[in-house]
């Protein structure tokens, strides 16, 4: 029988996105995919069948965008790199960029299958910690939407952040096994694949030309192999690409020759290998002996590196210019070896003079900073860099010598300059800093809102930003509004809609400060309200499901989800919670506005403290949701696993965002932007982008309290002293005193007594000194969140005026600012 043509009239199947062309893909995906008929498919397998018909509906752009940035070297292509992209589930996400959720549900329907648990199904791809990775996958969104040429370029985990389980109260780790099934989302491709080189020594040797060259003689070679994930953009033409390396041993072994020994040591060979890329680091665990943790850096740091520099060469342009090819930004230090890796691929193997291969490095980088800890700076033993990179500690030596050399002779007059900036801390042990060698390798160093780079400027980078002024400046992070309110949040996004039309979505801060005029509208305000509840009854049938938890509705939704650590003050958070129930228990009968008070979060494995705090909340919420007293007008409730998937349950359901840092340390925060996108108000500090958030959302819709980043330096410089702030507070003393009796441990009166101890000693965080005006606060938000439009119209101007935190703002001011990179 003779193959039919296909016409005008009979569509591509692969491409066809009306409902019955949906329908007939998702079988054939669901036969040719899975092996699996329609009567006897699992869940699973109707996901997998799903997934590769969207998946089949992006590689045409997909194929393109590679092509583009192959074939184009005239536009500037930003290369992301960054150790962690946590990109969430990818299913919801590419219909909405495709706008093909609402055919493909009907499509679905028709057969029997509701795309919404098909969709919950998805396991998610849980690489990154938190704040940092997420920030890189909504950049790569923004990207993306904005057509802006770019590479993702990262590591695939083999177990991504740790599963967080909560058992009797406290937190268990278990292994994150996502790739139990294939991942759809990724082509694997094998002939994207570099060879990688640790450890060893290195020697001296005459090139052909009779110039001296530094030869390295690794100790191992590894492959890193290509993963390639699409980011497609809103509307689905533009697509970009992440590129993450998974590590595999060399394949040079030919068994038949070899005898037994060496073949048990060539298989143990190819264990270390693919060792290096099994799993994701906590980043908020000190770094001690992590000599693997450097092994994954440099391993995708010089992948990435050698696939640019293969992309340039296929360009046909000259390696000097490897500069106009492509714009790097270094998302924190953990790619920061960047700096020396480039200069040796300049230098040793393509033979450039270093005055040369400086140059094209300085106009390469850009670094972002993201902490404003200093014991968060990163930084590497000297004898471990040595031992994993020892070529790399030659470079940086060199890059060393000569910028201490300008530094010396521009500052003659201090000479204790040069020990300050030096890539190398002489303390003993010696190491290597980090944000040092990215700040000098870079043409820009920014952080990550308006008072963190003012800070970073001031304090961590002081001396660093005094001798490099024109390099610092700030990009106020952002978020998507396509995952973090289309996509999460469709009860909101169509009440939206319905008023302002739909362009919001990818025009975010141009259109979303349109709905202003209807703050006091009544029927937008019960459209609002309704939403709202819609969400709320979401997330109160996640708490009844998961946790055996009732929350109210109508409940003032009190909530905060975020890595757990003392500088965010979850430990305030319960004290808070704590001095509420016992003014309940107190006086049962008083005027109260019922609250649903919510904690999510995961603890670092080894951080002690913040594993107390976890506990604590759970151990509160077993007192305060059983007592008759309470009648259920305080409930607490421990969210566990707390990751992008439950986020988007969480942040819709909010009232209240709880963004409670002390002064100073969070540098931006992502999860204040998420919520205030939302609908939620915020109570919080001015800390991070707190502060330009409420400078946008005016000063009476957001609840401010607590010590300002002046007041903060200068209680510690007299010299602070907790328990002094307990005398006039009883409502506090008695809380911490019932932590400590054991009133929450089950009568363990030395259960919390490091976390007691901690706060009455030593308090770096200045918990005490804000109790007593973080209880105002709260008091004045339950007095608006009684007043049922008033609340309404602060949550609706909260909304409108967030445009700004659109990470499609973010993106625009790094293409214009640091990259030089064309953007609509
Ligand atoms: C690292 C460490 C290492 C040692 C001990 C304590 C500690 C605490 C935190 C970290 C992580 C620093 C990097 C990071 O994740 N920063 C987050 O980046 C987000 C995106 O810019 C930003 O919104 C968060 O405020 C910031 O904490």
């Amino acid at each position: 029988m003779a193959a039919k043509r296909r016409t005008a009239a009979s569509p591509d199947p692969r491409t066809d996105c009306s409902r019955e062309g949906l329908r007939k893909a998702v079988l054939d995906n669901l036969f040719y995919a899975t092996g699996h008929a329609q009567e006897n498919a699992a869940r699973g397998d109707w996901y997998t069948a799903v997934a590769y018909t969207v998946r089949d509906r992006m590689l045409k752009a997909w194929v393109q965008g590679i092509e583009r940035i192959a074939a184009d070297g005239d536009v500037r292509c930003v290369a992301y790199l960054s150790a962690e992209f946590l990109i969430g589930p990818q299913l919801g996400a590419n219909m909405l960029a495709l706008g093909i959720t609402e055919p493909m549900r009907e499509a679905l329907a028709s057969l029997g299958q509701d795309l919404d648990a098909i969709v919950f199904h998805e396991p998610e791809p849980g690489l990154g910690n938190g704040g940092l990775g997420r920030l890189a996958a909504c950049f790569m969104d923004s990207l993306a939407t904005l057509g802006v040429p770019a590479i993702g370029y990262g590591i695939r985990y083999e177990f991504g952040m740790f599963r967080q389980a909560i058992e009797d109260g406290a937190q268990v780790e278990l292994a994150d096994k996502w790739l139990r099934r294939p991942f759809p989302w990724e082509l694997p491709r094998g002939g994207q694949q570099y060879e990688v080189r640790l450890g060893g020594k290195t020697h001296m040797e005459t090139a052909p030309d009779g110039t001296l060259r530094v030869q390295w003689t690794p100790a191992k070679t590894v492959t890193a192999c290509a993963h390639d994930i699409p980011v497609v953009g809103h509307g689905g033409t533009h697509c970009n690409l992440l590129r993450l390396w998974r590590a595999e041993a060399v394949e040079a072994f030919d068994f038949s020759t070899f005898n037994a020994g060496e073949y048990f040591s060539s298989v143990h060979d190819k264990i270390f290998s693919e060792t290096i890329t099994k799993v994701l680091y906590p980043n908020d665990d000190p770094y001690q002996g992590k000599q693997l943790r450097l092994g994954q850096q440099y391993l995708f740091v010089s992948a990435s590196l050698q696939d640019m520099l293969h992309i340039h060469h296929s360009l046909g342009k000259p390696l000097e210019t490897f500069h106009t090819t492509f714009a790097i930004q270094l998302n924190d230090t953990h790619p920061a070896v960047a700096v020396a890796e480039l200069m040796r691929l300049l230098v040793d193997v393509h033979g450039m003079d270093w005055d040369t291969a400086w140059s094209v490095t300085t106009q390469t980088f850009a670094y972002t900073n993201h902490t404003l800890l200093p014991e968060a700076l990163e930084k590497w033993p000297l004898p471990l860099f040595a031992e994993v990179l020892p070529r790399h500690l030659e470079i940086v030596y060199e890059i060393n010598r000569r910028f201490l050399e300008s530094v010396t002779a521009a500052h003659p007059e201090d000479p204790d300059l040069a020990r300050r900036l030096s890539l190398i801390d002489e303390t003993s042990p010696r190491f290597v800093r980090m944000a040092h060698l990215a700040t000098v390798g870079s043409k820009a160093v920014n952080g990550v809102a308006a008072l963190h780079s003012e800070l970073l400027k001031r304090d961590v980078l002081g001396d660093l930003a005094a001798f490099f002024p024109e390099k610092f400046t700030n990009v106020t992070n952002g978020v998507t509004p396509r995952r973090w309110l289309a996509l999460c949040n469709p009860a909101l996004a169509a009440c939206i809609s319905n008023r302002i039309g739909t362009r919001w979505q990818d025009h975010f801060e141009e259109e979303i400060i349109r709905l202003e005029e209807f703050a006091d509208d009544p029927d937008f305000q019960a459209q609002w309200q309704a939403a709202k509840l819609t969400n709320k009854q979401r997330l109160t049938h996640l708490a009844k499901t998961i946790l055996r938890v009732e929350l109210d509705p109508a409940a003032l939704f009190d909530v905060q989800v975020k890595r757990i650590h003392e500088y965010k003050r979850q430990h305030l958070n319960v004290l808070r919670v704590i001095a509420l129930y016992n003014r309940l228990r107190r006086n049962p009968g008083m005027d109260f506005v019922p609250r649903a008070v919510i904690f999510g979060g995961k603890a670092a494995p080894a951080y002690y403290l913040a594993k107390q705090i976890i506990l604590l909340v759970n151990r509160v919420a077993e007192v305060v949701n059983t007592d008759p007293a309470v009648a259920g007008r305080l409930r607490v409730a421990f969210v566990p696993n707390f990751n992008v998937r439950s986020g988007q349950v969480i942040y819709p359901a909010a009232d209240l965002s709880q963004q409670i840092s002390l002064a100073g340390k969070e540098a931006s925060g992502t999860g204040n932007m998420k919520f205030g996108i939302n609908g939620a108000v915020t109570i919080g500090t001015l800390d991070g982008a707190n502060v330009e958030m409420r400078a946008c959302v005016g000063e009476e819709n957001f609840f401010l309290f607590g010590l300002t980043t002046d007041e903060v330096q200068a209680v510690q410089r007299a010299g602070y002293s907790p328990a002094a702030h307990l005398e006039g507070n009883p409502e506090l003393a008695e809380a911490l005193d019932q932590i400590r009796s054991g009133v929450f441990s089950r009568g363990d009166a030395g259960c919390f007594r490091p976390l007691v101890d901690n706060l009455l000693h030593r308090d770096e965080y200045l918990v005490l000194a804000d109790f007593a005006s973080y209880m105002d606060c709260q008091d004045r938000a339950a007095r608006t969140y009684a007043d049922p439009a008033a609340w309404t119209r602060m949550s609706i101007l909260n909304v409108a005026r967030l445009g700004m935190f659109s990470s499609d703002r973010s993106i625009r001011e790094y293409c214009r600012n640091i990259w030089n990179v064309p953007v609509e």
